[in-house]
């Protein structure tokens, strides 16, 4: 009964599969402006799928289980990158010059829960370290 990544970033314009390994039924959706959407209930091993086309953050609950929740940044940078536990993202293939690098995570201590730093990207390898806050996760209330 949780949403497994947490946090997805998607391309704008794809489809984003929602398949339930659940013996319940979920009802999943979204009221987030860049891609709203409700899927009716549906059971275990039946999968929906939403396209997004629209750059934003999608925040998604389950209208049966309310401490059910996950993320989907949709964006249209080929350079997005989830860190992994370690905090770490190694983006590939940025092209030299100027730049604007974002990190963002739905608890994060900032406007949007975003920063955003201007970069000039070396023609060589280069380490950007940003130090983050996080806000504690908004209450959930449990319901089964
Ligand atoms: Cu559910």
């Amino acid at each position: 009964m949780q949403f497994d990544p947490f946090v997805l970033i998607a391309p704008a314009g794809a489809s984003v599969a929602f398949p339930n390994y659940d013996s319940l039924r979920h009802q999943v959706y979204s009221f987030s402006a860049a891609g709203p959407f409700e899927l009716r209930l549906y059971g275990r091993d039946e999968s929906r799928s939403v396209s997004f086309r629209n750059v934003g953050v999608i925040a998604i609950g389950c209208n049966i289980h309310d401490q059910m929740a996950a993320f989907i940044y949709v964006t249209d940078t080929p350079f997005a990158m989830k860190t992994g536990a370690n905090g770490i993202a190694d983006i590939a293939g940025v092209p030299p010059g100027r730049a604007t690098l974002r990190v963002w995570h739905p608890y994060l201590r900032a406007p949007d829960s975003q920063i955003e730093r201007p970069i000039v990207v070396p023609a060589g390898a280069m380490t950007q370290a940003l130090e983050v806050g996080l806000r504690p996760p908004p209450h959930r209330r449990y319901s089964y």
